[in-house]
């Protein structure tokens, strides 16, 4: 396959399909076809070489999901100059971290986004250039002056299979964003495993994704799976709001919807009360963090289509635990993706049985070639073919696997292992919570028992904490019920949405 881009982007021209969309932005009019697209990057390629980027040198992309965002991407790998597209949600000192870290020589930001990366500019030693995208700022080029800068679209350039194609920081649940890197046959691989098989993408879809591109999920949901197929995808660059969500399916009717647990929770809470959009939906998928059996169950029940809830990494790339279309069973990951294969292993390493709880490893050929410049934590986490995943599950007799929390997050209460994850599922449940979060708290003896933060779904009944304790201990097991519930308006989360369990656990 080589380099990446003649097969999602080039091919498409070669094989007459230059003409179809490739990309619509949502609320704007602007579009791509396949063919502009092809054309576009070829001239980001020769801006980026007349620009004195070089080979191999990193491009942060700190770039809205916008038209801009597949030709600079694109253009990047034609290059061979590596785009590290990153979280737009981070905070002023993170970017300043994270442009050292990656010694990036250049940096695209939307111009909405100036601001809250400008302040760390000047200080940089290794950025030589910074283009907006929008009016030029001090001491930063204008995007379109910056295209200007081609002469004549340049070809792909011949990578290697194996070669170095672009980074993602992955923000983790706890700790510094570390740069993931990945080769540019780590693209085609998650599109013809996940893309191909689980999600089924065809041409004549219309792809709308939730997840962002700089999240390696809506990486692969907007960007690499339809432009594997030469479907369209509508991006939309504004907040992911379940009102906006629900406004956007309406509007751009995608056949495909990808969106995580937090989000399906707020829209089926929104479509309950203000009805369900007309769209010719097909396939939803989600994945982040597990979807809670209720919430799969209440979408379905609203749009008639099913969720296939999925697990994956930005250090595998993509889904490699899935649910199937036509073989759904809500709580529950489902079951490896074909091209996957995954293990099982307690603390020594020993394969655990079925319906015992262990630490996932997968094998598949997207996983990344390790972290930059941390190479204890590479050899902590990559372990020859294995990438250690940091999730526990339990393989149940008929194959699938469920989700049983972190490795950091699990405790055991009286001896008996506690998943934080099967708790807020039961607390969820009832009809009085939003969301949850459920972490260990230590009692008056300095054992552990769970402790809920809970958002309420609406006003707040009287008694809503003796209520949601029956409601565990009915639903999950005595031992198991939140022995503290606090009510709060918001959870911790990251940028993509996982709930940050440890900055609860600052706070018990
Ligand atoms: O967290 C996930 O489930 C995920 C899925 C696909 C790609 C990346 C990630 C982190």
């Amino acid at each position: 396959m080589a380099n990446a881009a003649s097969y999602f982007v080039d091919r498409h021209v070669a094989e007459g399909r230059g003409d179809r969309v490739a990309f619509r932005e949502v609320g704007t009019g602007r579009s791509l076809t396949y063919g502009a697209l092809a054309e576009a990057s070829g001239r980001a390629a020769a801006a980026f070489l007349a620009a004195d980027v070089r080979a191999e040198e990193r491009v942060a992309m700190l770039v809205l999901d916008q038209i801009e965002f597949p030709v600079l991407f694109w253009g990047a790998l034609k290059a061979g100059v590596i785009p590290v597209p990153l979280n737009t949600l981070l905070a002023t000192p993170v970017y300043d971290a994270i442009l050292r870290d990656s010694r990036a020589t250049m940096l695209v930001v939307s111009e909405a986004l100036w601001d809250v990366v400008a302040p760390v500019l000047a200080g940089n030693p290794y950025l030589r250039r910074v283009v907006v995208i929008g009016e030029p700022r001090d001491g930063a080029e204008g995007y379109d002056a910056f295209m200007a800068r081609a002469e004549a679209p340049v070809a792909p350039f011949g990578a290697k299979d194996d070669e170095t194609a672009f980074w993602l920081y992955s923000s983790g649940s706890t700790g510094q964003p570390k740069g993931v890197h990945h080769v540019h046959s780590a693209l085609k691989a998650t599109a013809d495993t996940y893309g191909a098989q689980v999600l089924q993408v065809r041409e004549d879809d219309v792809v709308f994704s939730a997840a962002k591109f700089f999240f390696a999920y809506g990486l692969g949901n907007a960007m690499t799976f339809p432009m594997s197929v030469g479907a369209t995808v509508a991006i939309f660059g504004g907040r992911p709001t379940p009102d906006a969500m629900v406004q956007v399916i309406a509007d751009e009717k995608p056949t495909v919807f990808c969106g995580v647990p937090t989000l399906y929770a707020a829209m089926v809470a929104h479509m309950e009360s203000h009805g369900v959009p007309d769209a010719p939906l097909r396939t939803c998928i989600s994945a982040g963090e597990a979807l809670p059996e209720d919430v799969g169950v209440r979408w379905e029940k609203l749009t008639g289509v099913p969720i296939l809830d999925g697990v994956g990494s930005t250090e595998m790339l993509h889904i490699f635990l899935s649910n199937a279309p036509g073989d759904v069973v809500y709580g529950t990951s489902g079951v490896p993706v074909p091209g996957y294969e995954v293990r099982l292993v307690d603390e020594q390493g020993a394969e655990v049985g079925v319906g015992e709880v262990g630490e996932l490893l997968v094998n598949g050929a997207s996983a990344a070639g390790g972290y930059w410049n941390r190479r204890d934590k590479t050899r902590d986490t990559f372990e020859g073919v294995w990438t250690r995943t940091g999730d526990k599950y339990e393989r149940c007799a008929d194959g699938r696997f469920v989700y049983c929390g972190r490795t950091d997050d699990m405790f055991k209460v009286s001896g008996i292992w506690v998943s934080p994850f099967e708790v807020e599922q039961a607390i969820t449940s009832h009809a009085s919570v939003l969301e949850c979060a459920v972490v260990a708290a230590r009692d008056a003896d300095g054992l552990e028992k769970p402790k809920a933060f809970v958002v309420p779904h609406g006003a707040r009944p009287e008694g809503l904490e003796e209520m949601l304790k029956d409601h565990v201990k009915e639903r999950v097991g005595k031992w198991k019920y939140p022995r503290w519930v606090e009510c709060v308006d918001s959870l911790p989360k990251t940028a993509t949405g996982k709930i940050q369990r440890f900055k609860l656990r600052e706070d018990v």
